[in-house]
């Protein structure tokens, strides 16, 4: 029996996973072509399934070259890079993996707010550089800031917004969060207006969806967190305006930043590299063995659901 086409659109790092869905199925990988779009041209119309990462996701131009497709399995639980609408109108399921990377994504959160605090990475830099040796006496580094205590603001009260809220709370943090409304099960206090939730807090998380919410972290936002506040994000870089962020972080106008995600990825603003109060990833939240694994599984249980004519149980559209 001829194994059934489907196309993955990036790397899958866990090689277990990996080598299951090339026992099961030909897997096409777009990301190893010379010419991606020639190749989708000859090949697209064989495909069942295809495989994308969260921020990724597929064009709908792509979309409407692949007529054979049962399901679009996103390997991440972002769904903004895919247009769900035109998914539903075509009757095609898209699955994410919904939780399976809350506890990462939380970690890192924590990791950059106690990295970018108390300047660990710049610490690091000071060791390995020799500059210990050089300059022994205690005034050759700065003191850097208190995390434990601070009042923390969350942007987005998600799965990932609730753990991190878990997580803050045993360094002594008071929480505030905003979302589009208040959650009645929460014990935290609701802040409508950002620049309000901003301004009562020293460390704002973004864990917002950026489905809808794009820029929303701007000037005025900054501002009002203000010179001693650190911003973190793990969310989308399109939730903040990076021009303001970078013009904030060079001016002193805010303490700091933790920074997993940018606009225009791999691109980084270069006016961050050499500041020491910002802590930077290359959008790593759920990259460990254990997350990528339990996404993997989810991937493919979603994949053999819809080629076995059944709607996936990880669908968001049917
Ligand atoms: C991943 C993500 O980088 O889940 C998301 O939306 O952005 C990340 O977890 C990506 O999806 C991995 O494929």
């Amino acid at each position: 029996m001829t194994r059934p086409d489907i196309l993955q659109l990036n790397p899958i790092l866990v090689p277990e996973i990996q080598q299951r869905l090339d026992d099961l199925y030909t897997v096409h990988r777009l990301f190893e072509q010379a010419d991606p779009e020639a190749y989708l041209d000859a090949h697209g119309a064989r495909m069942q399934a295809v495989i994308t990462g969260g921020h990724t996701g597929i064009s709908n131009d792509r979309l409407r070259r692949l007529p054979a497709l049962k399901v679009v399995a996103i390997n991440g639980v972002g769904t903004d890079a895919v247009d769900l609408a035109h998914c539903r109108a075509r009757g095609l399921p898209v699955t994410a993996t919904l939780g399976a990377l809350t506890e990462d994504v939380a970690d890192l959160a924590l990791a950059l707010l106690l990295a970018t605090c108390r300047e660990v990475v710049a610490g690091d830099r000071f060791v390995r550089d020799g500059d210990w040796v050089r300059h022994p006496q205690p005034s050759a580094i700065p003191l850097a800031r208190r995390f434990s205590g601070q009042r923390i603001g969350i942007v987005g009260m998600g799965r990932v917004g609730r753990a991190v809220a878990t997580r803050v709370q045993a360094f002594g943090c008071p929480v505030r969060y905003t979302d589009l409304h208040p959650m009645p099960d929460l014990p935290y206090p609701f802040e409508a207006d950002l620049c309000a939730l901003a301004r009562q807090s020293d460390a704002l998380v973004l864990a917002a969806a950026a489905d809808t919410a794009q820029g929303i972290v701007n000037a005025q936002v900054l501002d009002a967190l203000g010179p001693r506040g650190y911003l973190v994000n793990v969310a989308r870089g399109r939730l903040v305006v990076e021009a303001d962020l970078v013009a904030a972080l060079t001016q002193g106008r805010i303490a700091g930043a933790g920074l997993d995600v940018f606009v225009d990825e791999p691109h980084v603003p270069p006016a961050l590299f050499g500041l020491r109060n910002v802590t930077l990833q290359a959008h790593r939240a759920s990259a460990t063995w254990e997350t990528r694994a339990a996404m993997g599984e989810m991937v493919l249980a979603s994949v053999a659901q819809a080629l076995a004519g059944q709607r996936p149980s990880a669908s968001l559209t049917t």
